[in-house]
């Protein structure tokens, strides 16, 4: 970890980590999720088995099959300890390993946007100069931009006061231009796309979103939460 990530970390709110894994270490879990999808009659040969999986909602049909699969011990498969004692260098204070999942979403959810989205904070922090924890994500198959990755709204952790968080939070309700709005205040969305085996890793007081995957393939991906000790 350089003095510049480290200071882009503190001013973004996030760094990205390109490669952290292999495909040899990313690909079992991708076929996990294959043939769980399989198993569960989900999704097989680029076709949704289940009527109703489909027509669900797009978050909701996260959420939904978040529960539904699971991967034993996953932070012990996604976070190597390069990037353990990353997350622990731009804390500067030791961390806890808190809830993991995956995160999946199906094909040609609809058109991509920015309206409507789920924009929140997991924790809220007790402090405006601490980081109270980081959250991990890690890219188990390449996602292309509009294939569904999180969103984050980067530089959102420094915003101090109720009256400024409240103005973007209408800001992303409303139906104009939103990225031009932001950059007048010095925010910026990054989408976590990229390759199998990239890793972002973001101060949990960042707004963050899922998206809309416009895409023709499977969202990928999984999120380990470090809370500080
Ligand atoms: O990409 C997603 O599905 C959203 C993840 C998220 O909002 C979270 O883990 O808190």
């Amino acid at each position: 970890m350089t003095p510049e990530q480290k200071s882009f970390f503190r001013e973004r709110g996030y760094i990205l980590l390109k490669k952290t894994l292999t495909k040899n270490q990313v690909g079992p879990i991708k076929e996990h999720i294959l043939d769980e999808l399989k198993r569960l009659k989900l999704w097989s040969s680029g076709k949704a088995m289940s009527a109703s999986i489909k027509k669900m909602p797009a978050f909701q049909q996260i959420a939904k099959l978040s529960g539904m699969i699971k991967q034993n011990e996953i932070h012990t498969k996604v976070i190597t300890q390069a990037a353990s004692s990353t997350i622990a260098s731009l804390t500067e204070s030791k961390v806890v390993q808190a809830q993991s999942q995956l995160l999946i979403s199906l094909p040609n959810q609809g058109g991509w946007t920015l309206n409507g989205l789920n924009w929140h904070t997991d924790i809220s922090s007790s402090s405006p100069d601490l980081v109270p924890g980081i959250q991990a994500f890690v890219l188990i198959d390449d996602v292309k931009p509009h294939g569904g990755a999180t969103l984050a709204m980067a530089g959102s952790h420094l915003l101090k006061n109720h009256s400024e968080l409240s103005r973007i939070r209408e800001v992303l309700r409303e139906k104009g231009d939103i990225e031009e709005e932001l950059r007048s205040s010095d925010l910026s969305i990054v989408e976590m796309a990229g390759q199998a085996g990239d890793l972002y890793l973001m101060d949990m007081r960042v707004l963050h979103t899922p998206s809309i995957n416009s895409t023709t393939s499977i969202r990928m991906m999984a999120t380990v939460r470090y809370l500080l000790e």
